[in-house]
């Protein structure tokens, strides 16, 4: 899978090359590639924005030079994707339609947002990770690339598996533990201990509903 970033911030991307993201670009499951707006500006001053028509606070993205950003990246079988908080919010059944694509391209908006004109001709969906406002899209995209990316084949080890996650089947996670099996006298539950393979499912899957009914219980409908 491809990634384009159009953005004026690339550095704000160091992230992805962190953990397991980082590992995937190394093995050439994902392609992350970013795209400074602002090399695409004509202005001498190199001009990215200007004052909104109509008045009003804050500066606006200009839309030749995001245009521009645009067609050094776009492709037949592209979609793109600008993030914003008026976007639809994202969720797991969201971020698994995405995963399908070939060829992401994300825009990301700074100052007031960027000119209408442009995001009408190139848009095909507005994505926002959650109802409040960032400095930037850049946050957001890197949310979003990430919560992709680890569900691609082959980005997590089958052992610990992706699809074992908070989210699949729409429950929560189960809860986990590690050695030592007692820690101040903090015990690990005995089942976990036991070796009882089919025992311990049944406790982990009661464990998760358990606790989606406490604290999600909207994920149940309820
Ligand atoms: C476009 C996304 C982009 C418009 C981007 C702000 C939050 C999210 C931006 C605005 C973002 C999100 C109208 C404030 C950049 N903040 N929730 N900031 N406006 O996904």
């Amino acid at each position: 899978m491809k990634f384009d970033v159009l953005t004026l911030f690339p550095d704000m991307f160091e992230c992805l090359n962190q953990s397991i993201i980082g590992r995937a670009k190394e093995k050439e499951l994902i392609d992350i590639n970013l795209i400074n707006i602002r090399d695409f500006s004509n202005n001498k001053h190199k001009k990215v924005d200007d004052t909104p028509y109509g008045g009003g606070s804050g500066m606006v993205m200009m839309p030749d030079v995001v245009y521009r950003a645009y067609e050094s990246v776009k492709t037949k079988d592209a979609k793109v994707i600008y993030m914003t908080p008026q976007g639809k919010k994202l969720d797991q059944k969201k971020v698994e339609d995405l995963a399908k694509q070939n060829h992401l391209i994300i825009l990301c908006g700074h100052y007031e947002g960027i000119d209408q004109r442009v995001l009408d001709k190139i848009v095909d969906e507005e994505v926002s990770i959650g109802d409040y406002v960032l400095t930037g899209g850049e946050l957001a995209a890197a949310v979003m690339a990430d919560a992709i990316v680890r569900i691609i084949p082959g980005v997590i080890s089958d052992e610990q598996s992706a699809l074992s996650d908070s989210f699949q089947d729409n429950l929560l996670a189960a809860p986990v533990y590690t050695r030592p099996a007692d820690y101040k006298g903090w015990k690990v539950p005995d089942i976990l201990l036991s070796g009882h393979e089919a025992k311990i499912k049944e406790w982990e899957l009661q464990q998760s509903l358990e606790r989606t009914r406490k604290l999600r219980p909207d994920l149940l409908g309820e």
